[in-house]
């Protein structure tokens, strides 16, 4: 997959994209990432890239013009790229959302800043996507967020192929608690069952844990969650009043 990304801060990415799985990915081919300075298509001798709002206001607004030439340049002639703005008036960004656009051959993310962009972007956007309702200072940590979320589901990215489908909200639920060595830290131990071998009790615990931790930070989700099928009892009777 190609990502192209217009922002007026470049050098925000070259950390992120650098490092650990997404670095990997990019050094393996897998994922080719260009940045683009909305600054340099400016066509004023100050490379002024912002202006007063028309109509008044607070704050800066992203002038149509670098911004129209760079992203017309910058998509060419390709039909088939998808063209994201990052905002947070934008559809929320989700693991089916991601899934989608991970299937796309080129994204291009446009990163506002300052207030806003001019309008008559949207002429050039096929989509608005928001990573949450707050707001942030700029599109560069939302496109951080949604390359990161893409990547995952782009094969080879990951060691393991089934991982994209045991984390959170695979299933509605939160994930359970994990713990690795030492089974005991300074007296801290670890749940009895999990170092029991016990393959059926240790799925019965985790999902156990997982619904007890959605219900209490997600009670959004829990609510979504299909009944539990009644416990098994040892007489299969129901008790008599
Ligand atoms: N999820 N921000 C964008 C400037 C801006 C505003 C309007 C275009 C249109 C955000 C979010 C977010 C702050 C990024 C404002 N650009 N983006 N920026 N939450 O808060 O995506």
């Amino acid at each position: 997959m190609r990502i192209d990304i217009l922002t007026l801060f470049p050098d925000m990415f070259k950390g992120v994209l650098d490092a650990s799985i997404l670095g990997r990915a990019v050094r393996n081919g897998l994922i080719e990432i260009h940045t683009h300075d909305i600054r340099d298509w400016a066509d004023n001798k100050h490379r002024k890239a912002d202006d007063e709002p028309f109509g008044g206001g607070a704050g800066l607004v992203m002038m149509i013009q670098p911004l129209f030439d760079c992203l017309s340049e910058v998509t060419g002639e390709d039909k088939g790229a998808k063209r994201i703005l990052l905002t947070p008036r934008g559809k929320p960004l989700t693991t089916e959302r991601a899934r989608s656009f991970s299937k796309e051959e080129r994204l291009i993310l446009v990163c506002g800043h300052y207030e806003g962009v001019d309008e008559r972007i949207m002429e050039l956007i096929d989509e608005e996507i928001s990573i949450g309702d707050y707001v942030l200072t700029g599109g560069e940590l939302p496109a951080m967020v949604l390359i990161d979320s893409v990547a995952r589901f782009i094969p080879g990215v990951l060691g393991c192929d089934s991982s994209t489908e045991e984390e959170s909200f695979a299933d509605g639920l939160l994930e359970y608690p994990q713990y690795t060595r030492p089974a005991d830290f300074r007296g801290r131990t670890v749940p009895e069952v999990l170092l029991s071998g016990h393959a059926a009790n240790i799925r019965i615990w985790r999902h156990e844990m997982a619904r007890i931790k959605t219900k209490e930070n997600r009670p959004d989700l829990f609510a979504l969650l299909p009944p539990e099928p009644e416990k098994k009892r040892k007489n299969s009777r129901k008790k008599q009043d």
